[in-house]
Formats: C-alpha cells, sequence, structure tokens
C-alpha cells in the first residue's frame, strides 16, 4: 500500500492526492505538519533528505518526493501521461514551467501572505513575485486560449498547474484578469474523480 506524507493545505501535496483519487488507488495519508518541523525530523530525513512533502512510500523500502516526479511514476502507463515522446516532452515542459516560473511565484506568496506575519518576508520581493506569478499566469492564459488542456488530453500538465493557479487569489492574483484560466479551471474540476483540496 502506497503512504503518503503530506501537509492538507499543501499544493504539491494536493497534486498527488487528486491523481491518487483519479486514478482510485488507495493509500495511506499521514498528515505532516511542516509548520512545526514534523518534515524536519531524523525520521523524516531518512525517508526524504530534502525534508519536504509530499513523500511518497512504496511500501518496499522506497520513497519518493518532488511533486512532478510523483505524478510522473504514478501516471505511468495511464491515460494521465501521453506515450508519444513528443507529447510526453511538452508535459515536461508544462512541469518544469511550473517548478520554475509558476510555483515560486504563485504558492511562495500565497505561503507568506497566509502563513507569515507582515515582518516576516520582505514586502519588496513579495511584489516582485507577485509580478512574476503574474507574467506566469499570462503565459497559460495565452495556451488556453487555444488548447482545452496543458496537453492533448486531461492530464499531470493540468494537475501540476492547477495546484496552485486555482488558489492564486490567496497570493494576491486576480484570477477574473484571465478568462481562459478561469474557463480551464472549471473544465479541471469537471473531470471524472476530482477532489477539493480539503479531501485527503
Ligand atoms: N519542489 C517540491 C517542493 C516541495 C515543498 O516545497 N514542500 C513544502 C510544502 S508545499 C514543504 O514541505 N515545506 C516544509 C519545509 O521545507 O520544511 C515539490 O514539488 O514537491
Amino acid at each position: 500500500m502506497l503512504t503518503l506524507y503530506d501537509f492538507k493545505s499543501s499544493g504539491n501535496g494536493y497534486k498527488v492526492r487528486l491523481l491518487l483519487h483519479q486514478l482510485r488507488q488507495p493509500f495511506i495519508y499521514l498528515e505532516t505538519n511542516i509548520l512545526k518541523g514534523e518534515s524536519r525530523t531524523p525520521q523524516f530525513l531518512e525517508m526524504n533528505p530534502n525534508g519536504k512533502v509530499p513523500t511518497l512510500a512504496l511500501g518496499d523500502g522506497r520513497y519518493l518526493a518532488e511533486s512532478n516526479a510523483i505524478l510522473l511514476y504514478l501516471a505511468e502507463g495511464t491515460g494521465f501521461l501521453p506515450s508519444d515522446p513528443w507529447q510526453r516532452s511538452k508535459v515536461h515542459e508544462w512541469l518544469f514551467f511550473e517548478q520554475y516560473s509558476h510555483e515560486p511565484n504563485i504558492a511562495t506568496p500565497r505561503f507568506w501572505k497566509n502563513y507569515l506575519q507582515v515582518g516576516e518576508y520582505d514586502e519588496r520581493e513579495l511584489k516582485r513575485r507577485q509580478q512574476a506569478g503574474r507574467d506566469a499566469l499570462g503565459v497559460m492564459e495565452r495556451h488556453l486560449r487555444e488548447n482545452e488542456f496543458f496537453s492533448s488530453q486531461y492530464g499531470v500538465a493540468d494537475i501540476a498547474l492547477y495546484a496552485y493557479t486555482h488558489k492564486a487569489y490567496e497570493g494576491g492574483q486576480t484570477l477574473s484578469d484571465f478568462p481562459a484560466i478561469e474557463t480551464w479551471l472549471a473544465r479541471v474540476r469537471a473531470q471524472p474523480g476530482h477532489v477539493t483540496m480539503e479531501v485527503v
């Protein structure tokens, strides 16, 4: 049985939970309170030396970290990941975009504004990241004007980008400025087996 070490309000963790639900793959959920340092204990660091959720225990002594790596692992051989090398590379392109241009600028402002006190983060850095986040949403918006999903069909690229995009307003973004994104968010929510972030 798979065990997912996760934190309920983590978008990175939600990506994995959402795919597991959509695959109808049973798993054990273990809440790991990152705000109390539970991902930094010696026991946790044995599983993931980087001390972060999500971390997936395969049940045979192997552990996998990095949300998008976990998505790729779980989606192998399913309709959530194309087998064609070009289509698959385009999925990888969006997953790298998510980690480099999107997540640090959408998820981090959300974390700062919701979990830290004013003064615990740098306001100028917040503004810089919010602008970079807006630019990343602009890239998505332009893609979605011409395409239904981030792949030939709904799959892991959509799951990875949905996780923090649907909460982007919590980091100061105005999603109504991005109508194609709003339509895509509704399309993602309508997919079979969709669960909200609160479901574990
Ligand atoms: N690139 C990683 C990022 C993981 C990450 O930043 N996890 C955060 C929660 S969203 C965490 O565990 N933070 C706790 C810590 O760093 O101590 C992924 O995609 O999984």
